[in-house]
This record gives structure tokens, sequence and C-alpha cells, in this order.
């Protein structure tokens, strides 16, 4: 007999198990026809698989979520335990897949962090965020250190880093927002938020015509406190040590909570913290 697994047999199947019969049982009936057993339970399983994901994107319809999109995608199927980056080793010290969270260790080394805050201290400045409500910039309370933007590749040394997480993460530079870097004292923090444009806020399809939604934040340690200002995910309680050379990186495949990836920068108790990031966009950011 052909034991081939097709659509009249997988619909037989969907509609055994919403008459309310068990997968037992469905098996039972199909190897009672001459099934082999391999191949009832694969159908069986395949079948009620794939029901569930089309069930769920119906789901996510009915519920209005924002389609998802492509992400940068480190390459860590293996496992490595360190990703080639171009001109640097950088370790993978860390991942979880739901939110989608990466370390990295070793991404910078000292020199090119010491570098950083040299040519950042100079042009800081209270820090502004996009003003999602009309698309230009604001100061917010929610964020209390002080920033500015490098524009992508203004400096040798901004360039070579913008190639090596290029590699890293395997994205298009020219997909990148220009590095921002921050600088918090004592006392200062960045209360959880989504670093998405959030699509409901009028402001927001003007921001869009810039290289779409932000789909990725790369968040380098550059000079670390002592106490405090880790990064944290409150929605699966991971808190990422702000190390000096690390990075946290993470993605989000739909402007919504359902991410997962609501962070914050928890209060610096002691010394000083001092971050870039890289704000990764879906199409080319001029
Ligand atoms: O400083 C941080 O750890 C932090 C936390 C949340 C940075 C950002 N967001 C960001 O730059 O988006
Ligand atoms: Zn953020």
């Amino acid at each position: 007999m052909n034991q081939q697994i097709t659509p009249e047999l997988r619909q037989w199947i969907v509609d055994q198990a919403q008459a309310g019969h068990s997968a037992e049982a469905v098996v039972k009936s199909m190897l009672a026809s001459g099934w082999a057993e391999e191949v009832a339970v694969e159908a069986m399983e395949s079948t009620l698989r794939g029901h569930l994901e089309e069930k769920a994107i119906e789901k996510a319809i009915e519920k209005g979520l924002p389609p998802s999109v492509a992400v940068p995608e480190p390459r860590l199927e293996e496992s490595p335990l360190y990703v080639d980056a171009g001109d640097r080793r950088v370790y993978v010290l860390q991942s979880m897949r739901d939110p989608h969270v990466v370390v990295f260790g070793n991404l910078l080394s000292d020199q090119e962090c010491d570098e950083l805050i040299a040519l950042a201290r100079p042009r800081l400045a209270r820090s502004l965020t996009v003003a999602t409500k009309t698309g230009g910039e604001e100061i917010n309370a929610d964020r209390t250190s002080n920033g500015m933007f490098f524009q992508r590749g203004e400096h040798p040394l901004v360039k070579r880093v913008e190639e090596r997480i290029a590699r890293l993460v395997n994205w298009p530079e020219e997909n990148g927002e220009g590095l921002q870097v921050l600088h918090y004292q004592p006392g200062t923090e960045y209360k959880p938020h989504y670093d998405y444009f959030d699509p409901v806020e009028p402001g927001t399809p003007t921001i869009l015509k810039r290289g779409g939604q932000r789909v990725a934040t790369l968040v380098m340690y550059l000079g670390e406190p002592e106490k405090g200002g880790g990064t944290t995910f409150p929605d699966v309680r991971l808190e990422v040590a702000p190390k000096r050379g690390n990075a946290v990186f993470f993605t989000y495949d739909r402007a919504h909570p359902s991410t997962k990836t609501l962070h914050g920068g928890a209060p610096v108790l002691a010394g000083e913290k001092w971050i870039a990031t890289k704000w990764l966009r879906e199409r080319r950011f001029e």
C-alpha cells in the first residue's frame, strides 16, 4: 500500500482529533487499516504540529499583532565558543532563545573602549530619545544618562567596530544607525522600555521611512561600574553584567511585547557606566 501522508490523510487526522478521539485511538485505527506504525505516528505528529502552527498564525492575525520580519541571526547553530568577527574573536558567553538574547565577550579591547569614551566625552549632552509622538527628538525623564551619537563611519575606530558588528551578527553595516554612547553616573538609570518604535504612535510612520523598524540592539559595555548598572530583561528576570569589552545583543521580529524584549539599564550604585549602542534596522538606514 502507498504509505504517503496525503492532504486527505492529514484532514482525516484533524477531523478525528476534533471529534474528540485521542491520538492513540487515531493511530490504532490507522494501524488497523494497514498503515506502518512509524508512518502512522509521523503522520499524526506532523499533522497536529502543522495544525497548531496554523492556529497560532491565525491567532496572531486575530490579535492584531504586527507582522513578523527577518532579524539578524549570529551563526550559533553549532554552539561555537567564539565567532570570527573579521578582525577579532568574539566569545559567545550565553544565549537564550525566547527572548533572543546573546551575551558576547571580548567584542572590544580595553584600548578601543577607552578611545570610544575619549571621542564621545566632549560631545555628551543630556540623552535624547526619538519622540514617537512627532518623529523628532526629546529629553526623556526615564533616561537619566548623558549621551551622543556618532555618524556611521565617522572615525576609523567607529568604522572598524561597525564592520566587526556586521560580521558578528550577520547583518548589513548600512542597516545600522550611528553608534550611540551613553554615560551613567551613580544614581542614573534607563527605565525598562522597548527599542522598537511603537506602531500606534503618530510619529512612527515618519521614523520608519528611514530604514524601517529597529529589529535588534547591541549594547556594548565600554566602562564598568563597581555596583549596579546591569542590563535587565524583566519579563525573564535576566540581568546582564556590564563588563567592559562585553556586549548584550537581542532581536525582536515584531514591534510587540510578545518578543519579551522589555529591557532597562539598572541604576548605577557605585562607579560609572559607559555603553555604546548599535541599533539595527530592517533596511538601509541613510
Ligand atoms: O545601559 C543599558 O544597559 C541599556 C539599557 C536599556 C541600554 C539601552 N537600553 C539602549 O541603549 O537601548
Ligand atoms: Zn534600550
